[in-house]
């Protein structure tokens, strides 16, 4: 059988490697994570896939590819400029669009402050329509609190239904987007709890739309 692809998008810094990394997280030796970097200019320099396991019926797994892509809206003095990231992303989406092999779009952007604009949501709105009736989900990434509690991912959507953000997401036309609010921090001593919160909610919500 074909494998199922899951493609993950957005602007350069939003956190797609990361959350790659979370879903195949615990790392066997001779796996490689997918490279992560704050530098100012983008990281991921090429796409590439990875083999996640996703929870299926009666407690079995089952393998989707979960594609990595390079940043979107990099100035000029970026790895890759923005009109030349978008192109190139539409290129990589093509194929599986037109052959019917891509199952989900990730739009991954900053729940931080400063990150939700126009751009944003011009690009959101474009490559939804490049892949046509494939479902996208908006990914709310960044949203770890100063302090971690054992209950923090029961708090997690609170960051869509707060009225400020609601306020710009119905600015932006992005209210009622299918979305999934994460944190996708590396794990550590302090945030094991939400960490795998975190991966279990976001491997079931991939699991919902792309099944077995
Ligand atoms: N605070 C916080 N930082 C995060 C989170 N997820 C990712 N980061 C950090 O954000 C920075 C950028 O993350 P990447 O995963 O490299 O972002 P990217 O979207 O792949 O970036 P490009 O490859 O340039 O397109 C890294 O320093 C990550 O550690 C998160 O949930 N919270
Ligand atoms: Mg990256």
């Amino acid at each position: 059988m074909r494998s199922k692809n899951v493609i993950i998008i957005g602007h350069s810094g939003m956190g797609k490697s990361s959350l790659i990394n979370m879903l195949r997280h615990p790392l066997s030796p001779h796996d490689t994570p997918a490279y992560c970097d704050n530098n100012a200019v983008g990281c991921t320099k090429e796409e590439t896939s990875y083999e996640c396991n996703l929870p299926g019926p009666n407690g079995q797994s089952y393998k989707v590819m979960v594609h990595d892509t390079v940043g979107l809206e990099e100035g000029t003095w970026g790895f890759l400029p923005a009109p030349k990231a978008n192109k190139r992303l539409k290129e990589y989406l093509k194929p599986y669009v037109k052959e019917k092999r891509l199952h989900l779009l990730l739009y991954c952007m900053s729940g931080q402050r400063g990150n939700q604009n126009k751009a944003q949501a011009k690009n959101y709105n474009k490559f939804k329509k490049v892949v046509g009736d494939v479902p996208v989900v908006l990914v709310i990434t960044k949203l770890d609190p100063p302090n971690y509690t054992p209950t923090t991912s029961a708090f997690l959507e609170d960051w869509w239904r707060d009225p400020n953000n609601q306020s710009v997401l119905k600015k932006l036309g992005m209210e009622s987007a299918d979305h999934i609010c994460v944190i996708s921090l590396p794990r550590d001593n302090s945030n094991g709890t939400i960490f795998d919160d975190c991966q279990a909610h976001m491997k079931r919500r991939i699991s919902e739309k792309v099944p077995h």
